[in-house]
Protein backbone atom coordinates (compact mmCIF):
# COMPACT_ATOMS: atom_id res chain seq x y z
CA UNK A 1 0.00 0.00 0.00
CA UNK A 2 1.60 3.30 -1.62
CA UNK A 3 2.68 5.54 1.77
CA UNK A 4 0.51 8.34 0.51
CA UNK A 5 -2.35 6.38 0.40
CA UNK A 6 -3.91 8.13 3.45
CA UNK A 7 -7.65 7.89 3.93
CA UNK A 8 -8.18 7.82 7.42
CA UNK A 9 -6.48 10.23 10.21
CA UNK A 10 -6.76 9.35 14.23
CA UNK A 11 -5.60 12.56 16.31
CA UNK A 12 -5.28 11.37 20.12
CA UNK A 13 -4.34 14.49 21.79
CA UNK A 14 -5.59 17.77 22.20
CA UNK A 15 -4.96 19.61 18.93
CA UNK A 16 -5.63 23.15 17.15
CA UNK A 17 -8.78 22.81 15.65
CA UNK A 18 -7.48 24.17 12.28
CA UNK A 19 -5.57 20.74 11.92
CA UNK A 20 -8.51 18.65 11.67
CA UNK A 21 -10.60 21.40 9.52
CA UNK A 22 -7.17 21.48 7.16
CA UNK A 23 -7.09 17.56 6.85
CA UNK A 24 -10.45 17.27 5.73
CA UNK A 25 -11.05 20.68 3.70
CA UNK A 26 -7.45 20.21 2.01
CA UNK A 27 -6.67 16.40 1.65
CA UNK A 28 -10.07 15.04 1.97
CA UNK A 29 -9.31 13.01 4.60
CA UNK A 30 -11.86 11.46 7.31
CA UNK A 31 -10.37 12.88 10.45
CA UNK A 32 -11.58 11.08 14.53
CA UNK A 33 -10.69 13.41 17.19
CA UNK A 34 -10.39 11.54 20.28
CA UNK A 35 -7.93 13.97 22.94
CA UNK A 36 -6.95 11.70 25.68
CA UNK A 37 -7.63 7.94 24.35
CA UNK A 38 -6.71 5.86 26.70
CA UNK A 39 -3.51 3.46 25.64
CA UNK A 40 -6.06 0.31 25.75
CA UNK A 41 -8.56 2.05 23.43
CA UNK A 42 -5.56 3.60 21.11
CA UNK A 43 -3.99 0.12 20.48
CA UNK A 44 -7.62 -1.38 19.85
CA UNK A 45 -8.28 0.90 17.34
CA UNK A 46 -5.29 1.80 15.15
CA UNK A 47 -5.62 -0.79 13.33
CA UNK A 48 -8.97 1.33 11.51
CA UNK A 49 -6.25 4.03 10.37
CA UNK A 50 -3.63 5.11 7.99
CA UNK A 51 -2.25 7.94 9.88
CA UNK A 52 -1.80 9.07 13.61
CA UNK A 53 -1.47 12.72 14.93
CA UNK A 54 0.17 13.21 18.79
CA UNK A 55 1.53 16.49 20.83
CA UNK A 56 3.08 14.82 23.62
CA UNK A 57 0.29 13.22 25.92
CA UNK A 58 -0.19 9.88 23.47
CA UNK A 59 2.88 7.33 23.90
CA UNK A 60 3.49 5.87 20.08
CA UNK A 61 4.80 2.77 21.81
CA UNK A 62 6.07 -0.64 19.41
CA UNK A 63 2.79 -2.34 20.27
CA UNK A 64 0.96 0.94 18.68
CA UNK A 65 3.14 0.72 15.61
CA UNK A 66 2.88 -3.01 15.36
CA UNK A 67 -1.20 -3.09 15.73
CA UNK A 68 -1.31 0.06 13.10
CA UNK A 69 -1.33 -2.54 10.27
CA UNK A 70 -2.61 0.52 7.46
CA UNK A 71 0.10 3.06 9.23
CA UNK A 72 2.04 5.13 7.02
CA UNK A 73 2.52 8.06 8.99
CA UNK A 74 3.00 9.26 12.63
CA UNK A 75 2.87 12.56 13.14
CA UNK A 76 3.68 15.19 16.15
CA UNK A 77 2.83 18.28 16.37
CA UNK A 78 5.33 20.20 18.12
CA UNK A 79 9.77 19.39 17.86
CA UNK A 80 11.22 16.39 18.69
CA UNK A 81 9.20 12.91 18.41
CA UNK A 82 10.53 11.94 22.00
CA UNK A 83 6.62 10.27 22.63
CA UNK A 84 7.39 8.53 19.61
CA UNK A 85 9.20 4.76 19.00
CA UNK A 86 11.46 5.96 16.04
CA UNK A 87 13.02 2.47 15.75
CA UNK A 88 10.11 0.77 15.93
CA UNK A 89 8.43 2.67 13.09
CA UNK A 90 10.95 2.67 10.99
CA UNK A 91 11.40 -1.61 11.39
CA UNK A 92 6.97 -1.61 10.47
CA UNK A 93 7.66 1.39 7.25
CA UNK A 94 6.02 3.74 9.47
CA UNK A 95 7.34 7.59 7.76
CA UNK A 96 7.45 9.68 11.69
CA UNK A 97 7.11 13.60 11.06
CA UNK A 98 7.05 16.28 12.97
CA UNK A 99 7.13 19.87 13.01
CA UNK A 100 10.44 21.43 14.05
CA UNK A 101 9.52 25.07 13.25
CA UNK A 102 6.11 25.78 14.49
CA UNK A 103 7.51 26.77 18.30
CA UNK A 104 10.73 28.59 17.35
CA UNK A 105 9.34 31.92 18.33
CA UNK A 106 7.60 30.93 21.84
CA UNK A 107 10.48 28.65 22.55
CA UNK A 108 12.71 31.97 21.89
CA UNK A 109 10.39 34.02 23.96
CA UNK A 110 10.35 31.91 26.76
CA UNK A 111 14.28 31.87 27.00
CA UNK A 112 14.00 35.77 26.78
CA UNK A 113 11.89 35.89 29.72
CA UNK A 114 13.73 33.81 31.70
CA UNK A 115 17.32 35.17 30.93
CA UNK A 116 15.24 38.72 31.86
CA UNK A 117 14.16 36.56 34.87
CA UNK A 118 17.16 35.47 35.80
CA UNK A 119 19.38 39.15 35.47
CA UNK A 120 17.28 40.93 38.23
CA UNK A 121 15.28 37.96 39.93
CA UNK A 122 11.80 38.56 39.33
CA UNK A 123 9.71 35.54 40.16
CA UNK A 124 11.53 35.19 43.38
CA UNK A 125 11.34 38.50 44.25
CA UNK A 126 7.41 38.68 42.92
CA UNK A 127 6.84 35.49 45.32
CA UNK A 128 7.96 37.17 48.27
CA UNK A 129 5.83 40.14 47.55
CA UNK A 130 2.78 37.48 47.63
CA UNK A 131 4.19 36.45 50.96
CA UNK A 132 3.51 40.01 52.80
CA UNK A 133 7.19 40.73 52.55
CA UNK A 134 9.25 44.28 51.23
CA UNK A 135 12.40 42.52 50.72
CA UNK A 136 14.65 45.21 48.79
CA UNK A 137 17.79 44.45 49.54
CA UNK A 138 17.90 40.21 49.01
CA UNK A 139 16.87 41.55 45.36
CA UNK A 140 19.73 43.42 44.27
CA UNK A 141 20.34 42.32 40.71
CA UNK A 142 22.69 42.83 37.36
CA UNK A 143 21.70 45.04 34.06
CA UNK A 144 22.18 42.46 30.93
CA UNK A 145 23.56 45.93 29.32
CA UNK A 146 27.33 45.47 27.91
CA UNK A 147 26.99 41.14 29.36
CA UNK A 148 28.22 38.06 27.17
CA UNK A 149 25.11 35.42 26.13
CA UNK A 150 26.65 32.25 24.91
CA UNK A 151 24.25 30.44 22.50
CA UNK A 152 25.07 26.81 21.72
CA UNK A 153 22.82 25.62 18.99
CA UNK A 154 22.37 28.61 16.64
CA UNK A 155 19.41 27.19 14.63
CA UNK A 156 15.76 28.72 14.54
CA UNK A 157 15.64 29.04 18.51
CA UNK A 158 19.40 29.96 18.97
CA UNK A 159 18.84 32.91 16.46
CA UNK A 160 15.64 34.35 17.37
CA UNK A 161 16.91 34.33 20.73
CA UNK A 162 19.96 36.33 19.46
CA UNK A 163 18.41 38.95 17.40
CA UNK A 164 15.76 39.39 20.71
CA UNK A 165 18.49 39.85 23.24
CA UNK A 166 20.62 42.18 21.00
CA UNK A 167 17.99 44.76 21.75
CA UNK A 168 19.25 44.42 25.17
CA UNK A 169 22.89 45.29 24.38
CA UNK A 170 23.60 42.27 25.17
CA UNK A 171 26.86 41.00 23.12
CA UNK A 172 25.85 37.35 21.50
CA UNK A 173 28.40 34.50 20.89
CA UNK A 174 28.15 30.80 20.06
CA UNK A 175 28.56 27.09 18.58
CA UNK A 176 27.21 25.38 16.56
CA UNK A 177 28.52 22.16 14.43
CA UNK A 178 26.71 22.37 11.49
CA UNK A 179 25.97 26.06 11.02
CA UNK A 180 28.25 28.13 9.39
CA UNK A 181 30.01 31.45 10.81
CA UNK A 182 29.16 33.22 8.09
CA UNK A 183 25.48 32.73 8.45
CA UNK A 184 25.18 33.53 11.88
CA UNK A 185 27.26 36.55 11.74
CA UNK A 186 24.77 37.97 9.63
CA UNK A 187 22.54 37.59 12.91
CA UNK A 188 25.12 39.40 15.14
CA UNK A 189 26.43 36.18 16.41
CA UNK A 190 30.03 35.28 16.19
CA UNK A 191 30.92 32.08 16.82
CA UNK A 192 33.78 30.42 18.75
CA UNK A 193 35.12 26.61 19.70
CA UNK A 194 33.25 25.49 22.80
CA UNK A 195 36.90 25.95 24.39
CA UNK A 196 36.53 29.52 23.75
CA UNK A 197 32.92 30.06 24.80
CA UNK A 198 33.18 28.89 27.93
CA UNK A 199 35.02 31.80 30.05
CA UNK A 200 33.28 34.42 28.14
CA UNK A 201 30.20 34.10 29.45
CA UNK A 202 27.67 36.01 31.73
CA UNK A 203 24.56 33.84 30.54
CA UNK A 204 24.49 30.54 28.61
CA UNK A 205 21.61 29.26 27.04
CA UNK A 206 21.42 26.06 24.98
CA UNK A 207 18.93 25.23 21.97
CA UNK A 208 20.23 21.89 20.93
CA UNK A 209 18.52 18.69 20.12
CA UNK A 210 19.38 15.75 22.61
CA UNK A 211 22.12 13.61 21.25
CA UNK A 212 24.33 11.80 23.02
CA UNK A 213 26.73 14.04 21.86
CA UNK A 214 25.33 17.02 23.31
CA UNK A 215 24.10 15.34 26.71
CA UNK A 216 25.94 17.02 29.77
CA UNK A 217 27.24 19.42 27.43
CA UNK A 218 26.98 21.95 30.14
CA UNK A 219 28.81 19.37 32.58
CA UNK A 220 31.33 19.98 36.24
CA UNK A 221 34.26 20.36 33.81
CA UNK A 222 32.67 22.96 31.09
CA UNK A 223 31.19 24.52 34.42
CA UNK A 224 34.77 24.91 36.07
CA UNK A 225 35.89 26.72 32.88
CA UNK A 226 33.14 29.52 33.14
CA UNK A 227 33.16 33.02 34.86
CA UNK A 228 32.25 32.41 38.80
CA UNK A 229 28.76 33.32 38.50
CA UNK A 230 27.39 32.26 35.28
CA UNK A 231 24.02 31.96 34.76
CA UNK A 232 22.32 29.23 32.52
CA UNK A 233 19.18 28.79 30.71
CA UNK A 234 17.73 25.28 29.13
CA UNK A 235 14.38 25.74 27.60
CA UNK A 236 15.77 22.66 24.64
CA UNK A 237 15.59 18.92 26.30
CA UNK A 238 16.64 18.09 29.96
CA UNK A 239 19.88 16.73 30.52
CA UNK A 240 21.52 19.50 27.95
CA UNK A 241 22.95 20.95 31.34
CA UNK A 242 23.74 18.07 33.33
CA UNK A 243 21.71 18.24 36.31
CA UNK A 244 23.77 16.79 39.20
CA UNK A 245 26.53 19.20 38.04
CA UNK A 246 24.40 22.53 37.84
CA UNK A 247 23.33 21.99 41.67
CA UNK A 248 26.54 21.23 42.34
CA UNK A 249 27.68 24.36 40.41
CA UNK A 250 24.58 26.42 42.33
CA UNK A 251 25.77 25.20 46.02
CA UNK A 252 29.55 26.38 44.91
CA UNK A 253 28.37 29.30 43.76
CA UNK A 254 30.62 29.05 40.47
CA UNK A 255 26.51 28.92 38.95
CA UNK A 256 24.89 32.22 39.71
CA UNK A 257 21.23 30.97 38.84
CA UNK A 258 19.41 28.89 36.29
CA UNK A 259 16.43 28.87 34.50
CA UNK A 260 15.13 25.63 33.53
CA UNK A 261 11.74 25.25 31.37
CA UNK A 262 12.76 21.13 31.13
CA UNK A 263 14.12 18.10 33.06
CA UNK A 264 15.63 14.86 32.82
CA UNK A 265 12.96 13.66 34.25
CA UNK A 266 9.43 15.07 33.36
CA UNK A 267 7.95 16.11 36.35
CA UNK A 268 11.19 15.82 38.03
CA UNK A 269 10.93 13.69 41.00
CA UNK A 270 14.03 14.81 42.44
CA UNK A 271 13.53 18.48 43.38
CA UNK A 272 16.69 19.45 44.69
CA UNK A 273 17.23 21.80 41.97
CA UNK A 274 13.20 22.92 41.52
CA UNK A 275 13.84 24.04 45.56
CA UNK A 276 17.17 26.27 44.88
CA UNK A 277 16.43 29.68 45.57
CA UNK A 278 18.86 30.35 42.51
CA UNK A 279 16.55 28.14 40.14
CA UNK A 280 13.63 29.58 38.44
CA UNK A 281 11.80 26.54 37.14
CA UNK A 282 8.89 26.15 34.58
CA UNK A 283 6.48 22.87 33.89
CA UNK A 284 8.08 22.67 30.10
CA UNK A 285 6.09 25.64 28.91
CA UNK A 286 8.31 26.30 25.77
CA UNK A 287 5.80 25.61 23.35
CA UNK A 288 2.51 26.52 25.70
CA UNK A 289 1.29 29.33 23.81
CA UNK A 290 -2.26 29.47 21.07
CA UNK A 291 0.28 30.78 18.46
CA UNK A 292 2.97 27.37 18.89
CA UNK A 293 -0.65 25.09 19.18
CA UNK A 294 -1.89 26.72 16.22
CA UNK A 295 0.65 27.07 14.39
CA UNK A 296 1.84 23.10 14.71
CA UNK A 297 -1.51 21.85 14.48
CA UNK A 298 -1.49 23.77 11.12
CA UNK A 299 1.71 22.19 10.00
CA UNK A 300 1.29 18.90 10.82
CA UNK A 301 -1.94 19.02 8.85
CA UNK A 302 -0.03 20.45 5.29
CA UNK A 303 2.81 17.84 5.53
CA UNK A 304 -0.05 15.15 5.60
CA UNK A 305 -1.77 17.32 2.45
CA UNK A 306 1.16 17.29 1.06
CA UNK A 307 1.72 13.51 1.09
CA UNK A 308 -1.45 12.55 0.47
CA UNK A 309 -1.42 14.93 -2.41
CA UNK A 310 1.87 13.09 -3.55
CA UNK A 311 3.64 16.81 -3.63
CA UNK A 312 6.23 16.82 -1.02
CA UNK A 313 7.39 14.90 2.08
CA UNK A 314 8.39 17.41 4.82
CA UNK A 315 9.01 17.12 8.46
CA UNK A 316 10.05 13.33 8.19
CA UNK A 317 12.63 12.26 11.01
CA UNK A 318 13.01 8.74 9.86
CA UNK A 319 12.96 9.06 5.85
CA UNK A 320 15.78 11.15 4.55
CA UNK A 321 16.20 9.18 1.31
CA UNK A 322 12.66 10.40 0.46
CA UNK A 323 12.67 14.00 0.67
CA UNK A 324 12.64 14.29 -2.55
CA UNK A 325 10.45 11.10 -3.59
CA UNK A 326 6.66 12.28 -3.38
CA UNK A 327 5.83 14.41 -6.39
CA UNK A 328 3.50 13.51 -9.52
CA UNK A 329 6.63 12.63 -11.65
CA UNK A 330 7.82 10.57 -9.65
CA UNK A 331 5.92 7.70 -9.03
CA UNK A 332 6.32 5.60 -12.25
CA UNK A 333 10.10 5.70 -11.93
CA UNK A 334 9.87 4.34 -8.30
CA UNK A 335 7.54 1.48 -10.30
CA UNK A 336 10.69 0.97 -12.40
CA UNK A 337 13.03 0.53 -9.61
CA UNK A 338 10.63 -1.34 -7.66
CA UNK A 339 10.39 -3.77 -10.75
CA UNK A 340 13.98 -3.63 -11.90
CA UNK A 341 15.34 -4.72 -8.40
CA UNK A 342 12.27 -7.60 -8.16
CA UNK A 343 13.82 -8.75 -11.83
CA UNK A 344 17.24 -8.77 -10.51
CA UNK A 345 16.22 -10.54 -7.49
CA UNK A 346 15.02 -13.33 -9.67
CA UNK A 347 18.03 -13.58 -11.39
CA UNK A 348 20.79 -13.35 -9.21
CA UNK A 349 18.79 -14.35 -5.81
CA UNK A 350 22.01 -14.82 -3.76
CA UNK A 351 23.27 -11.50 -4.97
CA UNK A 352 25.35 -9.98 -2.11
CA UNK A 353 27.55 -6.98 -1.48
CA UNK A 354 27.38 -3.61 -3.40
CA UNK A 355 23.95 -2.69 -6.30
CA UNK A 356 24.86 0.15 -7.96
CA UNK A 357 21.97 2.32 -8.96
CA UNK A 358 22.46 4.76 -11.62
CA UNK A 359 20.29 7.67 -13.01
CA UNK A 360 21.21 9.05 -16.08
CA UNK A 361 19.21 12.48 -17.54
CA UNK A 362 18.54 15.35 -16.40
CA UNK A 363 15.01 14.35 -14.81
CA UNK A 364 16.44 11.75 -12.75
CA UNK A 365 19.53 14.18 -11.32
CA UNK A 366 18.63 13.99 -8.02
CA UNK A 367 16.37 10.96 -7.57
CA UNK A 368 19.46 8.18 -6.49
CA UNK A 369 18.43 7.74 -2.69
CA UNK A 370 14.87 7.04 -3.46
CA UNK A 371 15.61 5.14 -6.28
CA UNK A 372 17.58 2.94 -4.27
CA UNK A 373 14.73 2.68 -1.73
CA UNK A 374 12.65 1.33 -4.61
CA UNK A 375 15.50 -1.11 -6.04
CA UNK A 376 15.73 -2.54 -2.91
CA UNK A 377 12.08 -3.00 -2.37
CA UNK A 378 12.00 -4.80 -5.48
CA UNK A 379 15.77 -7.02 -4.43
CA UNK A 380 13.69 -7.38 -0.80
CA UNK A 381 10.50 -9.31 -2.07
CA UNK A 382 10.33 -12.28 0.40
CA UNK A 383 11.78 -11.07 3.13
CA UNK A 384 9.24 -12.22 6.49
CA UNK A 385 9.40 -7.79 6.69
CA UNK A 386 7.55 -5.09 6.29
CA UNK A 387 9.92 -3.53 3.22
CA UNK A 388 8.89 -0.21 1.93
CA UNK A 389 10.45 3.01 0.73
CA UNK A 390 11.05 3.89 4.56
CA UNK A 391 12.75 0.88 5.57
CA UNK A 392 14.23 -0.94 2.23
CA UNK A 393 17.78 0.01 2.64
CA UNK A 394 18.41 -0.84 5.67
CA UNK A 395 16.86 -4.03 5.54
CA UNK A 396 19.06 -4.79 2.66
CA UNK A 397 21.81 -3.46 4.69
CA UNK A 398 20.73 -6.04 7.62
CA UNK A 399 21.50 -8.71 4.42
CA UNK A 400 24.79 -7.69 3.36
CA UNK A 401 23.31 -5.74 0.10
CA UNK A 402 24.51 -1.83 0.25
CA UNK A 403 22.62 0.03 -2.95
CA UNK A 404 24.40 2.87 -3.71
CA UNK A 405 23.69 5.58 -6.37
CA UNK A 406 25.03 7.93 -9.30
CA UNK A 407 24.06 10.14 -11.66
CA UNK A 408 26.29 9.44 -14.69
CA UNK A 409 26.19 12.60 -17.89
CA UNK A 410 27.20 9.83 -20.07
CA UNK A 411 23.73 9.62 -21.49
CA UNK A 412 21.02 12.65 -21.93
CA UNK A 413 18.55 9.82 -22.34
CA UNK A 414 16.10 9.57 -19.18
CA UNK A 415 17.05 5.63 -17.99
CA UNK A 416 17.87 3.63 -14.83
CA UNK A 417 20.62 1.08 -14.38
CA UNK A 418 20.76 -1.59 -11.99
CA UNK A 419 24.24 -3.23 -11.77
CA UNK A 420 26.21 -6.22 -9.34
CA UNK A 421 27.08 -9.47 -9.00
CA UNK A 422 28.36 -9.56 -12.97
CA UNK A 423 24.21 -8.48 -13.95
CA UNK A 424 23.34 -5.40 -15.11
CA UNK A 425 19.69 -4.18 -15.98
CA UNK A 426 18.66 -0.92 -18.02
CA UNK A 427 15.01 0.05 -17.64
CA UNK A 428 12.91 3.52 -18.74
CA UNK A 429 9.89 4.76 -19.25
CA UNK A 430 7.76 3.98 -22.30
CA UNK A 431 4.53 5.92 -22.20
CA UNK A 432 4.47 6.45 -18.61
CA UNK A 433 4.77 2.55 -17.66
CA UNK A 434 8.15 0.41 -16.85
CA UNK A 435 9.90 -1.20 -19.30
CA UNK A 436 12.84 -3.02 -19.44
CA UNK A 437 15.37 -2.24 -22.64
CA UNK A 438 18.48 -4.54 -21.46
CA UNK A 439 19.90 -6.84 -20.01
CA UNK A 440 23.64 -7.11 -19.79
CA UNK A 441 24.89 -6.21 -23.23
CA UNK A 442 21.93 -7.64 -25.07
CA UNK A 443 19.49 -4.86 -26.25
CA UNK A 444 15.80 -5.39 -26.76
CA UNK A 445 14.26 -4.47 -29.88
CA UNK A 446 11.59 -3.36 -28.67
CA UNK A 447 11.43 -2.59 -24.77
CA UNK A 448 9.61 -4.85 -22.83
CA UNK A 449 6.45 -3.54 -20.19
CA UNK A 450 7.49 -4.67 -16.49
CA UNK A 451 4.24 -6.10 -15.42
CA UNK A 452 1.58 -9.11 -15.09
CA UNK A 453 3.75 -11.97 -15.93
CA UNK A 454 6.77 -12.93 -17.82
CA UNK A 455 8.70 -15.93 -19.21
CA UNK A 456 12.37 -15.77 -19.47
CA UNK A 457 14.90 -17.84 -21.08
CA UNK A 458 18.38 -17.26 -20.81
CA UNK A 459 18.94 -18.70 -24.26
CA UNK A 460 16.29 -19.59 -27.38
CA UNK A 461 13.12 -20.26 -26.04
CA UNK A 462 11.54 -23.60 -28.01
CA UNK A 463 8.01 -21.42 -28.82
CA UNK A 464 6.14 -24.90 -30.32
CA UNK A 465 6.33 -25.96 -26.28
CA UNK A 466 5.45 -22.80 -25.03
CA UNK A 467 2.40 -22.47 -27.49
CA UNK A 468 1.60 -25.86 -26.22
CA UNK A 469 1.91 -24.79 -22.03
CA UNK A 470 0.22 -21.81 -22.65
CA UNK A 471 -3.09 -23.54 -24.59
CA UNK A 472 -2.84 -26.18 -21.45
CA UNK A 473 -2.60 -23.47 -18.84
CA UNK A 474 -5.63 -21.66 -20.60
CA UNK A 475 -2.66 -18.30 -20.90
CA UNK A 476 -2.07 -16.26 -24.28
CA UNK A 477 1.20 -15.22 -25.43
CA UNK A 478 0.90 -11.33 -25.43
CA UNK A 479 4.30 -10.37 -27.16
CA UNK A 480 7.75 -11.63 -27.51
CA UNK A 481 11.40 -10.27 -27.01
CA UNK A 482 14.31 -11.85 -28.55
CA UNK A 483 17.60 -10.40 -28.20
CA UNK A 484 21.20 -11.62 -28.21
CA UNK A 485 21.09 -14.25 -24.99
CA UNK A 486 17.51 -13.79 -23.83
CA UNK A 487 14.13 -14.59 -24.99
CA UNK A 488 11.61 -13.09 -23.19
CA UNK A 489 7.43 -13.55 -23.67
CA UNK A 490 4.62 -11.33 -21.69
CA UNK A 491 1.89 -13.65 -21.05
CA UNK A 492 -1.82 -12.98 -19.55
CA UNK A 493 -1.60 -15.93 -16.74
CA UNK A 494 0.65 -17.13 -15.29
CA UNK A 495 1.56 -20.76 -15.16
CA UNK A 496 1.85 -23.46 -12.85
CA UNK A 497 3.65 -25.99 -14.44
CA UNK A 498 6.92 -24.80 -16.19
CA UNK A 499 8.35 -28.38 -16.16
CA UNK A 500 8.20 -28.62 -20.45
CA UNK A 501 10.13 -25.18 -20.82
CA UNK A 502 13.48 -25.57 -20.36
CA UNK A 503 15.32 -23.86 -17.65
CA UNK A 504 12.74 -20.68 -18.03
CA UNK A 505 12.14 -17.90 -14.87
CA UNK A 506 8.62 -16.82 -14.65
CA UNK A 507 8.59 -13.38 -13.27
CA UNK A 508 5.26 -11.51 -11.71
CA UNK A 509 5.37 -7.79 -11.63
CA UNK A 510 2.76 -6.03 -10.04
CA UNK A 511 0.09 -4.47 -12.12
C1 LIG B 1 26.42 20.54 19.80
C2 LIG B 1 25.51 21.36 19.10
C3 LIG B 1 25.44 22.71 19.37
C4 LIG B 1 24.65 20.77 18.09
C5 LIG B 1 23.60 21.35 17.43
C6 LIG B 1 23.14 20.41 16.55
C7 LIG B 1 23.83 18.06 15.95
N1 LIG B 1 23.91 19.31 16.68
N2 LIG B 1 24.82 19.53 17.61
C8 LIG B 1 27.23 21.12 20.75
N3 LIG B 1 22.10 20.51 15.67
C9 LIG B 1 26.25 23.27 20.33
C10 LIG B 1 27.14 22.47 21.02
Amino acid sequence: MALSDIRRVLISDSLAPACAHILRSQGGIEVTEEPGLSPQDLLSQIQDYDGLIVRSATKVTSDVLTAGTRLKVVARAGTGVDNVDVDAATQNGIIVMNTPTGNSISAAELTCGLILSLSRQIPQAASSMKQGKWDRKKYMGSELHGKTLGILGLGRIGKEVATRMQSFQMKTIGYDPIIPPEVTAEFGVQQFSLEEIWGQCDYITVHTPLLPSTTGLVNDATFSKCKRGVQVINCARGGIIDEAALLRALESGQCGGAGLDVFTEEPPRDRALVDHPLVISLPHLGASTHEAQNRCGEEVALQIVDLVKDRALLGAVNAPALTKAFSPETKPWIRLGEALGRLFHYLLPEVRGEIQVTTTGGALKNSGSFLCSAVAIGLLQNSDKKVNLVNACIFAKDVGIQVTSYHSLDSSETALEVSGGGLCLTGGLSGGAPCLSQIGASDFKSPVSLNGTLLLWRDEANLLKLIGALAAAGSRLQTLHVSEGYTVAEISAPLSDLSALGSCLQITLPA
